[in-house]
C-alpha cells in the first residue's frame, strides 16, 4: 500500500516536471519559447558595427603608419570609424571618449597618452555600457575597465635594446638615453627594460637621460644638449623610438661627430626612416614595434561587441632590424 503510494507520487510528479521541461526528455510546448543560447543570437557584422578611436596625436611615422592601418582597415572591412585625434593632451583625449560615449559608439579604441589618469573616464564608459580596448598603450586602472590590450611588450623592447647595445660596443659604453613621453607605457617600460639587461654589464654607463617626447626635434634638441655638456664622452645612444635617433643622428653630425660609427645607436620601431638611416650607415639596429594594429582590432572589436570571450591581452609579433639586412628588407615595409 505504501509503495503503490509513493510510485503514484513519483510518477505524477515526473509528469509534472517533464511538463515544464525539466527533464532531459524532449518536451514538445505549444508556446514558442525565446531562446536564451546566447550562440543563436543575430550575430553582428563588421557593417553592424560604430567604432569609436581615441588616438593620442601624430608625434611619430610609428604613429601615423598606425592611424593609417586603423581607417583603412575599417574602410575594407565596411566598419563606420569615428576618428579622434587628441595632439598630444591628455584632456583632448579624455574630452574625445566623452563625446564618444555621447554618440553611443558600440566600442572604444583608445591609445592612452600616459599611463596615469584614466579612472573616471573610462567608468563613465563603462557604466554607459560601452567597452574599451586599449590599443598600443596600455593604461593602469583596475582590470575591469578595459577588456583587452592590444599591443607590444615594451619592457622586451628594452631588453632587446640593450642586448644589441651590448653587442655592438663589447659591453662597455657611455650611453645617453633620449626617453619616450614622460609617463606613457612604452617610455616607462623602454626605461625599465634596458636597465634590467644593463645590470650585467658594469661597465655600460648610462650618463645622461631625458625625454625627447617621441618626436624627431626634440630628439635633436635634448642630443645637442647632451653633446654640449658630454661631448665625446658619449659612445653610444638608446633613443626610445627612431624619430627620436634620426633627430639626434642630425645633431650629432653637426657637432662633427660620424652617427652609427663614433656613436653607436640603436632605437625601437624600425620606421622607413630607421631602414635609410641604417642603409647610410648612421644607425646601428632597430628593435621593431609593430603599428599595423588595424586588422587585430577590428577583429577583437567584434568578438567583444558580439560577447565573446577575448583575452586581456593581445601581444603583436616583432623583431629586429640590422644594416647588413636592411637594403634586402625595406622594400618589404608598410611604414
Ligand atoms: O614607439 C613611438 C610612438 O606607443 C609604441 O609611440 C608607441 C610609440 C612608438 O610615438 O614612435
Amino acid at each position: 500500500m505504501k509503495i503503490s503510494r509513493s510510485f503514484l507520487f513519483f510518477a505524477v510528479f515526473t509528469v509534472i516536471l517533464g511538463y515544464l521541461g525539466c527533464t532531459q526528455q524532449p518536451v514538445s510546448l505549444s508556446t514558442p519559447q525565446p531562446d536564451l543560447n546566447s550562440e543563436t543570437k543575430p550575430q553582428k557584422t563588421y557593417e553592424d558595427l560604430i567604432v569609436g578611436f581615441a588616438q593620442l596625436g601624430a608625434e611619430s611615422e610609428w604613429r601615423v603608419a598606425n592611424t593609417v592601418s586603423i581607417k583603412e582597415t575599417a574602410e575594407q572591412l565596411g566598419v563606420e570609424l569615428r576618428f579622434l585625434d587628441a595632439q598630444q593632451k591628455q584632456d583632448n583625449q579624455i574630452e574625445a571618449v566623452r563625446k564618444l560615449i555621447i554618440q553611443k559608439v558600440d566600442i572604444i579604441g583608445i591609445s592612452p597618452i600616459v599611463e596615469t589618469g584614466w579612472e573616471e573616464v573610462f567608468q563613465e564608459a563603462k557604466d554607459a555600457g560601452i567597452p574599451i580596448i586599449l590599443v598600443d598603450r596600455r593604461a593602469t586602472v583596475p582590470e575591469d575597465l578595459y577588456i583587452s590590450y592590444l599591443g607590444s611588450d615594451f619592457l622586451e623592447e628594452g631588453r632587446k635594446s640593450a642586448r644589441i647595445m651590448a653587442e655592438l660596443v663589447n659591453g662597455k659604453a657611455n650611453i645617453v638615453e633620449l626617453v619616450g613621453t614622460i609617463d606613457s607605457a612604452p617610455a616607462n617600460d623602454r626605461y625599465i627594460g634596458f636597465r634590467e639587461v644593463l645590470k650585467d654589464y658594469p661597465e655600460m654607463q648610462i650618463i645622461d637621460s631625458q625625454s625627447g617626447d617621441f618626436t624627431r626635434a626634440r630628439g635633436k634638441e635634448v642630443m645637442a644638449v647632451f653633446l654640449r655638456n658630454y661631448g665625446n664622452k658619449i659612445t653610444a645612444v638608446y633613443a626610445h623610438n627612431d624619430d627620436m635617433a634620426l633627430g639626434a643622428i642630425e645633431a650629432i653630425e653637426e657637432y662633427g661627430l660620424n652617427p652609427g660609427v663614433d656613436i653607436k645607436i640603436v632605437s625601437v620601431d624600425a620606421a622607413r626612416g630607421a631602414f635609410e638611416a641604417m642603409i647610410a650607415g648612421k644607425l646601428n639596429a632597430t628593435v621593431e614595434c609593430n603599428p599595423l594594429l588595424g586588422p587585430q582590432f577590428f577583429e577583437l572589436a567584434l568578438k567583444v561587441v558580439n560577447g565573446l570571450p577575448t583575452p586581456k591581452w593581445v601581444p603583436s609579433i616583432e623583431g629586429i632590424f640590422f644594416p647588413e639586412d636592411a637594403s634586402k628588407i625595406l622594400p618589404t615595409r608598410k611604414y
